[in-house]
């Protein structure tokens, strides 16, 4: 039941066929990836993802998701949060009663699964100065899903860049300032987009106004996923 938002289309004949495509694909030198356009220091690539890629990450999520089901968290003021979360990598985030925070494992006790290698292997292309990821956390939004505008500053080394892989129905992304409130932009981002936030704009304030359903094949059920990779701990100083 978890996974139902994730998985592929079996019989479906208007949906594109990747019902079993390879889990990673080899790179394909002959590739060539968008260019970024920078709105408000975020770097946006418009389908960085081949579809291909995007249909083998959704089968590395149904796996990662089987191990680590999805679970609404609820904001410390006891606000059941919209958007249904998960995680991988050696942290996942979390939010309860007792705040916002990284925590090293699932809420039922195991630890997170691995990272994606397609998901890996984008940080090190968009950001190769950077440390590795140490969480991937994986927001799932329905129909009505949002996100309210937030920072991202939970994590312990903001000099990390966050890296954000849009997946599935198309999403109405607003960008801030780096104190609340003031006037925003919004973009639609589409499946297979990418998002760096780094360097003066990591802070900005950010949401997701909502989801657009129905505007992606991808998945089989209308609903975007949203995968955001980050940097948990603080820099070790020598
Ligand atoms: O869904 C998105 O595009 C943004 C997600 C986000 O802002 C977050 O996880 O902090």
């Amino acid at each position: 039941m978890l996974l139902q938002g994730f998985e592929m289309p079996e019989d479906d004949k208007n949906r594109t066929d990747f019902s079993n495509p390879p889990a990673n694909l080899p790179p394909d030198p002959s590739l060539v990836r968008p260019e970024a356009r920078e709105l408000r220091g975020f770097r946006v690539y418009e389908g960085w993802l081949t579809p291909e890629e995007q249909a083998g990450l959704v089968t590395d999520l149904r796996e990662i998701l089987r191990k680590a089901p999805l679970f609404s968290p609820v904001t410390p003021s006891g606000a059941q949060m919209s958007v249904r979360m998960s995680s991988a990598g050696n942290f996942g985030w979390m939010s309860d009663a007792k705040g916002y925070r990284y925590a090293p494992h699932h809420p039922q006790g195991s630890a997170w699964p691995p990272i994606p290698p397609v998901l890996t292997a984008l940080w090190g292309a968009l950001v190769p100065q950077a440390r590795p990821p140490e969480t991937c956390l994986i927001n799932y939004y329905g129909p009505e899903a949002k996100m309210g505008m937030h920072q991202d500053r939970d994590e312990g080394d903001l000099s990390q860049p966050v890296v954000s892989v849009s997946l599935g129905d198309e999403a109405l992304f607003r960008i801030g300032n780096l104190e609340r409130g003031g006037k925003t932009e919004s973009l639609w981002l589409r499946s297979g987009d990418v998002v760096v936030m780094e360097g003066a704009a990591r802070l900005r304030y950010h949401g997701v106004d909502r989801i657009a359903a129905g505007t992606s094949l991808l998945l089989k059920q209308p609903g975007r996923i949203n995968l955001t990779m980050r940097v948990v701990t603080p820099s070790r100083v020598d």
